[in-house]
Formats: structure tokens, sequence, C-alpha cells
């Protein structure tokens, strides 16, 4: 299993310059005096950044991070055009932003698969001395350099592209009701935190819609993840039942994530929240959960959700919810 995720990295990238155009005169038996032949330069290669599906993340750039294109080869004799560098591409996970560091200028979201943007153009090669022959000046000597590339630093911030954001309590059953719905094989442990970086599940529904959801690690992480929920459409919060609860602590529970959910900022809380009872299982009676129900919900003004990701009870509910949802609002 995978441990470690970089979401963001910082890289220096710089397109080739243009090859030099070149300083020659026609040679030949014959022909002492030959006209100028010197070539153009080769175009130095871009860099180009490509969003590829199968990445998981930046990890790429982790120890790399100058990345130079190819220069343009000079131009020869007999009016030969130099080599152009080869472009540099670099692949990045699908649903990578490219902010320019300097201006903190977002240039891309490359948000599609495939997508590609050109940072940065190579430089054009220079022209060879063909091009400064004219009626006064028969055997010109001189040829243009190419031009340089351009260096730009980028600082990139890899979103995951998922339709359903399950945040919540440690240990509440996130990584249980991932798997369940999904064949994500998130770990599942009693001990708070086990999941320790974003973890995606595609849901299919009987429609063949397919969903993907993402866990990102409980609230309480060190990290903040919540960068990976924010392209989502759906946002569950989800909290452990375990007895003896009390209303107002639960309450309390689901505020703190709301809270940290606004202050997070984003547009996050203006998405649809609801909250997820888990662990229906483990309660006696399901009095008290049919009363905490129209409290919390009182309270929030989000819809609640009771469910066992064990049992599979409510589950089937609560994924025609989110399917509807996540239908009705495509981005
Ligand atoms: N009885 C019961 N146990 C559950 C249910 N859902 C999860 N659990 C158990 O609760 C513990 C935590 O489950 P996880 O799925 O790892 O919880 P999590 O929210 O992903 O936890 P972190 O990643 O650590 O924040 C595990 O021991 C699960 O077996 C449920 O519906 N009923
Ligand atoms: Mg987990």
């Amino acid at each position: 299993m995978k441990v470690s995720f970089v979401d963001e990295a910082d890289i220096v990238v710089e397109s080739g310059s243009g090859g030099k155009g070149s300083v020659h005169f026609r040679r030949a038996r014959f022909l002492p005096k030959g006209g100028p032949d010197g070539g153009d330069g080769g175009r130095g290669g871009d860099v180009i950044l490509v969003a590829q599906e199968n990445l998981s993340d930046l990890s790429d750039y982790l120890h790399k991070r100058f990345f130079k294109a190819e220069s343009g080869a000079p131009g020869g004799r007999n009016k030969q055009h130099g080599r152009d560098g080869a472009d540099l591409r670099l692949t990045v996970p699908v649903g990578t932003q490219l902010f320019e560091s300097e201006t903190e200028e977002m240039l891309c979201d490359l948000d599609t698969p495939d997508m590609q943007y050109v940072v940065v153009r190579g430089g054009r090669g220079g022209k060879g001395n063909t091009h400064y022959k004219n009626p006064v000046r028969q055997a010109p000597r001189i040829a243009q350099n190419g031009l340089p590339g351009r260096r730009v630093t980028l600082h990139l911030v890899y979103k995951i592209m998922a339709d359903v954001g399950i945040v919540g309590s440690p240990n509440a059953g996130k990584s249980l009701f991932l798997s369940r719905i999904s064949s994500a094989s998130a770990k599942v442990a009693s001990y708070p935190c086990t999941t320790q970086i974003p973890q995606l599940g595609v849901y299919c529904a009987e429609t063949s819609d397919r969903f993907t959801f993402v866990e990102v690690p409980a609230l309480a992480g060190k990290r903040d993840f919540l960068k990976h929920v924010e392209r989502t459409h759906l946002l569950l919060i989800m909290i452990g039942l375990t007895e003896p609860f009390r209303e107002e602590e639960i309450l309390k529970e689901v505020q703190t994530h709301l809270t940290y959910i606004m202050s997070y900022g984003h547009g996050l809380i203006e998405k649809p929240i609801v909250l997820v009872l888990n662990k229906l299982d483990l309660l006696k009676g399901r009095d008290r959960v049919a009363l905490l129900i129209p409290f919390l919900e009182g309270n929030t003004g989000r819809e609640v959700f009771p469910i066992s990701a064990l049992t599979g009870e409510g589950v089937e509910n609560l994924l025609k919810v989110i399917t509807r949802s996540c239908k009705v609002e495509p981005e």
C-alpha cells in the first residue's frame, strides 16, 4: 500500500534555446567566390505539461526539480537548417493546477485526461548569413544567434478529481464504507487516523454510472487534505455512533466538522453536505436514533442518513441520494 502522497511540488522549467545561424560561403570548383549559404538555426524545444490518467500524485517531482528542453542545433552549410530541439513533455496527474510561482497566477488547470499546456516556448533559431545578402553586401559575415530559452518557476498543486468527498471523525468507518461500495482496499482498523493519505474508490451504480469517492484523512490529521474534496459535487460527513451517546455531543462533533469546512473556504461549505451516522448495528435500540435524526437536521439544516458500513443497512438508500445529487449537479 502506498504510504506517501505528494500533492504539491515546485519545479523550474526552461525551454530550449534556438540554434545559431551559420556563416558560410558556397565553395565549389571553378567558383572561388560563391555566395553566402549559411543555414538557419533550429528552434528550441517547448516545455509542455500533460495530464496523464494513471498517475496518482506528484512524487515524480519530489527529487528532480529542474527540467530543460533540448536546444536547437546550429544551421549548417548549403542552407542546411539546424535540427529543432525536442519538446520536453512532463506528465502530471489529472487534476493538477499550474501556478507561476513569482506571480502566483494560475496558468492552467489540467483537469481532463491528455490535456496539455505549453508552459514556455523554445527560442527561435538564428538566421544564417544567406539572409543578410543585399546588393551592397554580397558576402555578409554575420548571422543571428538563436533566442535563449525561457525559464519559469512553477508551483504544482494536485487536487484529486472525485465526485463525492468523505470527511469525518477518526474511526467513523469511512474506509469500511468506501471498501463496501467500491473495490477500494483502504485499510480499515480499530484505531483512529488509520487513513493517512487520500483513498479513492469508484462506485458503479446499477445505471452503470460511475462515481468516484475520495476519503480524506480525518480532520484531526496533521496536513490539510481538504483541497482533495474541492472538486467534488457532494460531501459526506461521517460520524461513528457508539453507545452511550449524547445528542448534544454528536451535534458538537458535526459542528466542528462544518466549522472546519467553512474556515477552509474555496466554496466547500456551499456544496451539498449530508451527515452520515455510521455503526447503526452497534446500537441496542433504534428509538434514540429516530430522535437524533430530526434533532441534527433541525440544528444543522442538513439531511441525516443512518447506516451501517458493516452490515450494509441504509447504504443503498444513501447511495441513491448521492447519485441523484451528483447527476443533478454535474460540473
Ligand atoms: N460495528 C461496526 N463497526 C464498524 C462499522 N464501520 C466501521 N467499523 C469499524 O470501525 C473501525 C474504524 O473503521 P475505519 O473504516 O478504519 O474508519 P475510518 O473512519 O476510515 O478511520 P480513520 O481512517 O482511522 O479515520 C474498524 O474497526 C471498523 O471495522 C460499522 O458500521 N459497524
Ligand atoms: Mg480510514
